[in-house]
């Protein structure tokens, strides 16, 4: 029988393990990166482990999120982040570099790797045929330390594409769009998208790269294209020919399920307010008035975006009610759009350029005002997390984004009688890696430096054998970890500081809840209640680790999103799934909760018995470990798991 695309690269990167849905399986990975928001407790995890210098081949550290350096608190994480790089063998992506997945895709990436990423949009490497993963920062330490990368494995689905896009207005943020329409933000849970098809051969890598992007508000594992000859001629033109390898699913390739899209029929696309899969043609909402746009973040935000976007805005003006901010995704790509003359374009456009980072998606300044409509070309738009949870933030293509700024409302872009001119990929890309730091040859002399702002990682006490704690709150479906752990310009420079985040856990939702919760703690802890895909959204680990300092115990919810989920397990939070749904209904906030008999429940059936003792009700709770999680949660979590396990080999040594 054939492989398809993730069979061939799991085969060949399998430790252990059986490639059948479902089983846990371990890769040994080619590539491991972070970035700084994600990156300072990623790097204190690793230093914590004492593996000496990072074990995988390829480890890089990049700088994009937390730019704005207001006090001492982000530039200091820099420069821990540079000391950790040169001492324990990464390269170093200076800030002003780049956002991490754009950058990725055009220095490091490489067909037939598997890499992971501290951050959930890691797949957008998947557009250079690579099997790239979103993980919490604790996995990402203990595979730089030298362990597999255990992942249960899962089902693939065929995504096939056919017919062309009717370009300009037609583009592969459409294509994206109109999955998420179909299939939701949970739609991709314990799910690879493979990429086929007649459409395939008409998408650059950067336009696959937006797809493979944006599959993770799917919830999916990951997406890949495969490699192909444009995979081949991008690796050309960024001087890196011989890291291209051909990799194509066989004729006979199986797969769980298929998809078909008709690009030909596909229209520009434009979710809605508050989720990603809020989508409806551009068109339905011709008249609604724009008061924001940003282009960029690391879904649109390739060479190729910026000259069709340049291209529209060449000769004409933003609308006088529009702020325009744009951020190009790398210093090449910059620097190519500004020897070009489309940065000229832009300016003269009324364009506020920012620098290359994440900037506005994460709420790093460009806040939208009060009651006012932002289209952005970024991937999310949760509520809030522009920085202002009385906005609208929509998503949208490139191209309709800017026909937006200049006309002040939406509208199908088709009709605006615009022009935007279509552009080759380029056969050369400017290559200069000034910004790149090489990993030191002899880091001996190298001192990692810590400004006051950075704290030890906290670690847990190993698993009790009864939980009785109270349910601190009660959510609904799809909680997003901005939910849980807010970013923006408040909150992210705390990243290094445990203690002093934890005061933000669900502060969007409920200001009180970290009083509440520290009052609990010495009571026994707490515990949460979510519905249907909890923890959706970004790999931040903070989102466990700070509930876990905050003493919280299990989360009980219908169903979890993948990273979240390992997060949880990885900080010693039991995350129970109710046996039967409709008991989500049966517990109410405020309630004070009884788990009996842990560790049995652990080692039998993983059945937990959940006793609520305000209404006397007993429900039935799974959860579905497999045995190295089950060892990890009793250990405590994975930091106190990975050093039994170091401390052990070491024995075996002597
Ligand atoms: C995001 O887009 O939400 C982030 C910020 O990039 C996160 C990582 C983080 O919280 O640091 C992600 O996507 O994983
Ligand atoms: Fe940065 Fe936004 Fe991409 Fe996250 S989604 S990595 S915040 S640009």
């Amino acid at each position: 029988m054939g492989k398809n695309i993730v069979e061939k690269i799991f085969s060949s990167h399998l430790s252990y393990g059986d490639l059948k849905p479902g089983n846990p399986v371990g890769l040994s990975i080619d590539e491991v990166y972070t970035q700084d928001a994600t990156g300072t407790m990623t790097w204190l995890q690793f230093e914590a482990m004492s593996a000496g210098r990072v074990k995988v081949p390829l480890a890089v550290s990049y700088v994009d999120h937390n730019m704005i350096q207001s006090n001492s608190m982000n530039p200091d994480d820099h420069v821990f982040l540079q000391t950790a790089a040169a001492k324990f063998g990464a390269f170093f992506s200076k800030p002003g570099n780049g956002i991490c997945h754009q950058v990725n895709l055009e220095r490091f990436a490489r067909p037939g790797w598997t890499g992971l990423g501290t951050d959930s949009h890691t797949p957008t490497n998947g557009g250079m045929g690579m099997i790239a993963i979103g993980v919490g920062g604790l996995d990402a330490a203990t595979v730089m330390a030298g362990s597999s990368f255990e992942i249960t494995m899962p089902s693939v689905v065929l995504v096939n594409l056919t017919g062309k896009l009717q370009r300009p207005y037609v583009s592969a943020m459409d294509i994206i769009l109109e999955l998420l329409r179909r299939l939701t933000v949970k739609g991709g849970v314990g799910k690879i998208f493979e990429y086929g098809g007649e459409g395939v051969k008409d998408l650059t890598v950067t336009e696959r790269a937006t797809i493979t992007n944006m599959g993770a508000e799917l919830g999916a594992t990951t997406s890949v294209f495969p490699s192909d000859d444009n995979t081949r001629l991008f690796l050309k033109a960024q001087k890196r020919e011989s890291d291209w390898t051909e990799i194509i699913a066989d004729d006979d390739a199986e797969y769980a399920d298929a998809i078909e899209i008709d690009l030909d029929k596909l229209e520009p696309l434009v979710a809605q307010p508050h989720s990603p899969d809020a989508v409806v043609p551009a068109g339905e909402l011709a008249g609604k008035k724009v008061d924001q746009v940003c282009i960029g973040s690391c879904t649109n935000s390739s060479y190729q975006a910026m000259r069709t976007v340049a291209s529209l805005l060449k000769g004409r003006k933003v609308a006088d009610r529009v702020n325009l901010h744009i951020n190009p995704g790398s210093k090449q790509v910059y620097e190519m759009i500004a020897r070009d003359g489309s940065l000229a374009d832009m300016i003269s456009a009324g364009a506020r350029m920012l620098e290359s980072s994440c900037g506005p998606c994460i709420g790093m300044g460009g806040s939208p005002a009060t009651g006012h409509v932002s289209v952005r070309t970024y991937n999310r738009n949760f509520r809030g997390r522009s920085g202002n949870r009385e906005a609208f933030v929509f998503l949208a293509s490139p191209l309709s984004a800017a026909i937006f700024a200049v006309r002040g409302e939406m509208m199908d872009p088709r009709e605006a009688g615009m022009g935007a001119t279509v552009f080759d990929k380029p056969s050369e890309y400017l290559i200069d890696e000034n910004l790149i730091i090489r990993p030191l040859e002899n880091p001996e002399a190298v001192k990692i430096v810590k400004g006051p702002n950075i704290k030890d990682v906290p670690v847990k006490e190993p698993i009790k054998d009864e939980i009785r704690a109270e349910v601190l709150l009660k959510l609904g479906d799809n909680i997003t970890t901005d939910d849980i752990m807010p970013a923006g310009s408040a909150v992210l420079p705390f990243r290094s500081n445990i203690p002093a985040i934890s005061d933000y856990v669900f502060y969007n939702i409920d200001d009180t809840f970290s009083s509440r919760a520290r009052k609990a703690k010495d009571a026994g802890g707490g515990i949460i209640i979510g519905a249907e895909n909890y923890g959706q959204g970004s790999s931040r680990e903070h989102a466990a680790l700070a509930p876990m300092y905050l003493g919280i115990q299990a989360v009980i919810a219908r169903s979890f999103a993948r990273i979240h989920r390992s997060n949880l397990i990885n900080f010693g939070i039991l995350p129970l799934i109710f046996d039967n749904p409709d008991d989500y209904g049966k517990i109410g906030q405020g309630d004070v909760l009884k788990i009996r008999d842990i560790k049995r429940s652990f080692e039998g059936a993983q059945r937990f018995e959940v006793e609520d003792l305000n209404n006397n009700e007993t429900v039935i709770c799974v959860s579905n470990f497999n045995e190295r999680e089950k060892d990890i949660i009793s250990s405590g979590g994975l930091l106190s798991y990975a050093s039994r396990i170091c401390s052990l080999k070491e024995k075996d040594q002597t």
